[in-house]
């Protein structure tokens, strides 16, 4: 487990050692900015233990972060987006630390009317 979490890029996002575009924090979780964006703020959630999968993760950590994405959600001024969640590769998991993403989907009559300045 020390290796794993020595090598996770989440956990390094967490201890600061690689940069993010933090959009929220608490004692339990941190969300930022995915670099690989599917919409214009994409956004990841993480409990900022380490663990690969959804049930790796206790409840009182795993419990901040779907109200975390809903405050994303609320603040990128989508009025429709997407809450996922991937567990194993064959369900395209592909940082094995639990995250959360929110995507917030174009509004077909107004376009994307996210706030955030970057992307
Ligand atoms: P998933 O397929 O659910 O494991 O998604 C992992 C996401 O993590 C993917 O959309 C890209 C994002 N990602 C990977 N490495 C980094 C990184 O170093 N920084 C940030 N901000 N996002 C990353």
């Amino acid at each position: 487990m020390a290796n794993k979490m020595a090598a996770c890029i989440f956990c390094k996002i967490v201890k600061g050692e690689i940069p993010c575009f933090k959009l929220f924090e608490s004692d339990k979780a941190l969300a930022f900015l995915d670099i690989n964006p599917l919409s214009r703020g994409h956004a990841l959630v993480i409990p900022k233990i380490h663990g690969e999968k959804l049930t790796d993760i206790p409840d009182d950590h795993l419990s901040e972060l779907l109200p975390i994405a809903k405050k994303l959600a609320i603040a990128s001024g989508a009025k429709d987006f997407n809450i996922l969640q991937n567990n194993g590769r064959i369900a395209h998991q592909e940082v094995d630390h639990v995250h959360v993403h929110m995507i917030p989907k174009p509004n077909e009559e107004e376009g994307m009317g996210i706030r955030w300045p970057q992307q």
